[in-house]
């Protein structure tokens, strides 16, 4: 079995060191250990750093493309290489990369496609208590989704089986992590937890900048997936909503002409409730039109995964 160990890196030369020491040497059930370093635009000496500490595998991009198509690039280039397993850690050693070999151990035995750490966010002591409150309430939401039980949903230390590399296709830029549970989820994957303990705090956050940008970033990537996957909930909602929101001044207009003793007015209600028909008319078509793009996708996403088998042998 060959396992990689990619690393998308955005200038992280001070500790990148002390993740590829920290990366094990050698683990029962796997023959190869291969680091891979993708080197996302970094303008600092983490390459140098890198090929000091004995890495000869990289992803470079000239120019900084962002964590998601990383990511994407790391797992193109690790299934080249021939990886059996995939796992991801951060550059800034926020995840204890000692514990590689448990991360890695349900897939070896052939129990799970992919294994997520779960961070414990509760234990993590620079973490505020909205900020845990938050995180368990994405994790919750991407659960409903995917139809998982996860504890952690945004963890990047994860292990990941070749099969599911197969099927698994992120679009989104900013935040593959959601997405690959969601599509793993419809897709039908098992994906298993172990917990973790993470490092102590090296540096903030660079992927958001306030909280704020992160549960706006972290919604919006959600809403898309689910639009995604599962469309008609999203649409038959709005439906209902509007539809039921419209009876009301629907049906006042028309007690009225039969009750009232001038009939022919109250145009104003029936204005509004015509308008909200409307819109939960077109939600119904809508909903019908990326039911029939979601199969559609479904087709693209199995020639794709030819493609990959293909490819990658
Ligand atoms: N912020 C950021 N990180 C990137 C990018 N490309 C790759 N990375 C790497 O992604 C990992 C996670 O970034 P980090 O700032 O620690 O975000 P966190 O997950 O919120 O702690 C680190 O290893 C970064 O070096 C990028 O464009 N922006
Ligand atoms: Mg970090």
């Amino acid at each position: 079995m060959r396992l990689v160990v990619q690393v998308p890196c955005l200038n992280e030369e001070e500790t990148l060191p002390l993740v590829l020491e920290s990366i094990p040497k050698q683990i029962a059930g796997i023959d190869e250990i291969i680091v891979l370093i993708i080197d996302d635009g970094s303008t600092d000496r983490t390459v140098d750093v890198a090929r000091a500490h004995g890495v000869t595998h990289f992803v470079s991009h000239a120019r900084n493309r962002g964590l998601g198509r990383s990511f994407h690039d790391g797992v193109q280039r690790a299934l080249e290489l021939g990886a059996d397993i995939v796992v991801n850690t951060d550059g800034d050693n926020q995840y204890p990369q000692e514990r590689i070999a448990d991360l890695v151990q349900p897939i070896i035995a052939g129990t799970a496609d992919i294994v997520i750490a779960d961070r414990q966010v509760h234990l993590v002591e620079h973490f505020s208590r909205i900020k845990v409150g938050l995180q368990k309430l994405g994790s919750k939401i991407v659960n409903l989704a995917a139809g998982t039980e996860l504890p952690d949903a945004a963890s990047g230390f994860r292990a990941y089986s070749r099969d599911s590399l197969m099927l698994l296709n992120t679009i989104t830029r900013f935040s593959y992590c959601m997405e690959t549970i969601i599509q793993a989820g419809n897709k039908k994957l098992k994906i298993a937890s172990i917990p973790i303990v993470t490092n102590p705090k090296t540096r903030e956050s660079r992927l958001f900048k306030s909280m704020r940008q992160h549960v706006f970033k972290s919604a919006g990537a959600i809403i898309r997936a689910y639009i995604m996957y599962k469309p008609y909930v999203i649409f038959s909602f709005l439906a209902l909503l509007f539809g039921g929101i419209g009876l009301i001044p629907f049906v006042r207009w028309g007690v009225l002409q039969v009750v009232d003793e001038h009939p022919g007015g109250h145009l104003q209600s029936l204005l509004v409730g015509a308008v909200l028909l409307m819109a939960s008319f077109l939600s119904v078509i809508i909903g019908i039109i990326s039911d029939l793009i979601r199969t559609n996708r479904m087709l693209i996403e199995d020639t794709l995964e030819h493609t990959k088998k293909m490819r990658f042998g």
